[in-house]
């Protein structure tokens, strides 16, 4: 018996060394076997520099004539935190996504409710690291960021069927999602937004932001305002797990509807379940491209603390987890997590966590429908 254990514990040793290692930063592809005939990469999840879930780096923003794998989902950060109204840190969330998503990797990412794996199906992901974007002028910034995204979704995706790589933006504050609207809409046109958040963020800049300057009113509670002006966003929106205040009782209403949104708040999860909330969200958006926005203040602070302006009363992270995957069949053209900000995050990295795995779940509706 103890032999025929033995014997089991060697074949799996053995099976274990065939694994073609998950493209790592550091090491590619290939196991690389010492003299004594040692593989030095294998079990070496941790090894190299930190990607998102270990996916190989690529220099997306190489200039032309530069060599550059080709990618369908890229995976971007935009560390920018000046455009804040309440704790910034943001601008470290790409570096902290990353770190909470360590544990991810290619060879065992086999999600068991679903039993796929987005790693090993038809599209190629990779991160492309942060956008360099200006710490010292928010206009500037921005600029950088949309040019970012412009070169990036502007390349040739690896499939030839779907052309235009999509791209998940980790923030970075809010504002950052303003440059991938601006994306999206060059692409594919006004696309549906859904909106995971505790604040509405479609405050008129003059409203938040004091009306002071242009540049004060461009911030992470006005982007929605500003991208339905610009004509970027198609009024079958919707926010969920709205909870935080109004500044104006009627007016945030009704500028909110004016921009395009239907409001599925936090508590309505206690009446209508998991279930409900998605049917909202999936009817509201069916007949239209979507852009899938999450800020992580949409959790509940016992879940996320690691944020600029936390509100209590939000949505676990397995329901959250539950309701993105439960978009699964909606055409999502983009997608972002941000507000992530890991100064204020615990030693167990709970935020940093919840965010990484939001990501892979963004992924998972992105790679099961693919666009043209
Ligand atoms: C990328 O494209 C190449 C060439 O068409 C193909 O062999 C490869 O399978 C593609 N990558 C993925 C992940 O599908
Ligand atoms: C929504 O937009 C469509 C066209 O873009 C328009 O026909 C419709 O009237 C709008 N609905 C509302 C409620 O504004
Ligand atoms: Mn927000």
């Amino acid at each position: 018996m103890a032999a025929l254990l033995c014997l089991l514990l060697l074949l799996q040793s053995s099976a274990a060394r065939e694994i073609t290692f998950p493209p790592t930063a550091g090491y590619g592809q290939q196991p690389i076997f010492a003299q004594d005939g040692i593989d030095i990469t294998s079990g070496s999840a941790f090894a190299g520099l930190t990607t998102y879930a270990n996916l190989p780096y690529v220099h997306c923003l190489a200039g032309e004539g530069e060599e550059l794998e080709k990618y369908d989902i890229a995976i971007i950060g935009a560390p920018f935190d000046t455009g804040v109204t309440a704790r910034p840190g943001a601008r470290f969330g790409p570096g902290g996504i990353r770190q909470g998503s360590r544990r991810i990797a290619a060879e065992s990412a086999w999600n068991i409710y679903t039993g796929e794996n987005v790693f090993q199906d038809w599209a190629e992901i990779v991160d492309c690291g942060d956008a360099p974007l200006t710490f010292l002028d928010n206009t500037v910034a921005l600029r950088q960021l949309d040019a970012t995204h412009k070169l990036v979704s502007g390349r040739p995706a690896n499939s030839t069927e779907y052309p235009t790589p999509r791209i998940i933006t980790l923030g970075g504050d809010h504002t950052t999602t303003l440059s991938a609207l601006r994306s999206t809409f060059h692409h594919w046109g006004e696309v549906s937004v859904i909106h995971f958040d505790s604040h509405l963020d479609t405050w008129d800049p003059k409203v938040l932001g004091g009306g002071i300057s242009h540049y004060a009113g461009v911030n992470h509670g006005t982007f929605l305002h500003i991208a339905h002006e610009e004509g970027l966003i198609r009024n079958t929106s919707a926010h969920a797990g709205i909870r935080a205040p109004m500044v104006r009782p009627k007016g945030d209403l009704r500028n909110d509807v004016r921009c395009g949104f239907e409001i599925v708040k936090a508590r309505d999860i206690d009446r209508i379940g998991v279930a409900g909330i998605i049917d909202k969200l999936k009817n509201r958006v069916k007949h239209s491209k979507v852009y899938i926005s999450v800020d992580i203040d949409v959790l509940d602070p016992a879940f996320a603390p690691a944020t600029g302006t936390a509100e209590v009363g939000g949505w676990t992270t397995r329901e959250l987890l539950s309701i993105l995957d439960g978009l699964a069949g909606l055409q999502i053209v983009g997608a972002d997590v941000v507000e992530v900000a890991p100064i204020y995050d615990n030693p167990g990295e709970t935020t940093l966590l919840a965010a990484a795995e939001v990501v892979h779940s963004l992924l998972g509706l992105m790679v099961q429908i693919p666009v043209v």
